[in-house]
């Protein structure tokens, strides 16, 4: 463990942690590149999660949605999510941010969590808009490749889509906002288990960096560390960030 970032978590004054795909592939949730395994390879995410490719085949998209949250209602947070809900408690100020649709961050005790491109928990009507709020809790395990057919909105009869942000629409402004003042503001940022290529959301370690923050990358697959005070901390999610823990709270 690299001594100058266990100094860095214990002094730090506002910890911003930036979760992807990655800190939820321990708890079996394919990451977003891989959440098209078997029938889904046949698709370009970037094609399949956009209004495009809803408009033009609702019941596919529909289908490959609940499929991933069936998948997220029968996983378990890991020890990596569990391990930010406990540096949350033990630092004076912990901001999480997530590109992740899931709710496993909130399933292992993280408050507050700001999610960049929405979540699978919230659909609502691809026409007007309203809240849809009766998803079938567990279907039977959906097969891959499931063609589903959306429910209809109560108010208008439009079909419902998942609560997520597709490529090519914008994110929500507040949590966007929120984000970016965290980083412009935080002394030490954890960026946890993303590829870093999907925009505006990969501009939150970059403003940490320019603003002075020690940034740390934790990922089996090693990250370029080239900006000052940058790290890469090769490696899965759910030993590093409980090894961190350890090394900086002995019990
Ligand atoms: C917007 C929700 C405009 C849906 C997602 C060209 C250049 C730059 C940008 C663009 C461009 N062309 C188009 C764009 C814009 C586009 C974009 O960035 N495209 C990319 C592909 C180039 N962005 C957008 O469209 C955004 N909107 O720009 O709007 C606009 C502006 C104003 C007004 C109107 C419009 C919206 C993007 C949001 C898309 N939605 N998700 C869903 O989930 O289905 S993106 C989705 O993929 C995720 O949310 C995440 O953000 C992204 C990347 O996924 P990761 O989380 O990083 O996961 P990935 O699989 O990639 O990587 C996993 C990592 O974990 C790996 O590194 C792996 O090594 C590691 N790992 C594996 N196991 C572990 C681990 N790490 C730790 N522990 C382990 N055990
Ligand atoms: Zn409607």
């Amino acid at each position: 463990m690299i001594p100058a970032i266990i100094e860095a978590l214990l002094e730090s004054r506002h910890l911003l942690v930036y979760t992807g795909a990655g800190v939820s592939a321990e708890s079996g949730i394919p990451t977003f590149r891989d959440a098209l395994t078997g029938l889904w390879a046949r698709f370009d995410p970037a094609r399949l999660a956009t209004p495009e490719a809803f408009t033009a085949d609702p019941e596919l998209v529909w289908g490959w949605y609940e499929w991933r949250r069936q998948r997220v209602l029968r996983a378990v947070p890991n020890p990596a999510h569990r391990a930010i809900a406990e540096l949350e408690s033990r630092l004076s100020r912990v901001t999480l941010v997530t590109q992740n649709v899931d709710d496993l961050h909130e399933r292992a005790g993280s408050q507050g969590v700001i999610h960049l491109h929405g979540s699978l928990q919230t659909p609502r009507c691809f026409d007007c808009g309203e809240r849809y709020g009766s998803l079938a809790r567990e279907l039977d395990e959906p097969e891959e490749g499931r063609r589903l057919a959306p429910p209809r909105c109560a108010s208008c009869g439009g079909p419902v889509r998942p609560g997520v942000v597709w490529f090519g629409e914008s994110m929500p402004e507040a949590a966007l906002q929120q984000a970016f003042e965290a980083a412009a503001e935080c002394d030490l940022l954890f960026s946890v288990g993303t590829s870093g290529l999907v925009y505006p959301a990969a501009q939150v370690p970059q403003i940490a960096s320019r603003n002075g923050a020690t940034v740390v990358h934790i990922n089996p697959q090693p990250v370029a560390a080239s900006k000052p005070r940058e790290y890469s901390l090769p490696g899965a999610a759910g030993v590093v960030l409980p090894q961190l823990l350890q090394a900086a709270f002995p019990d």
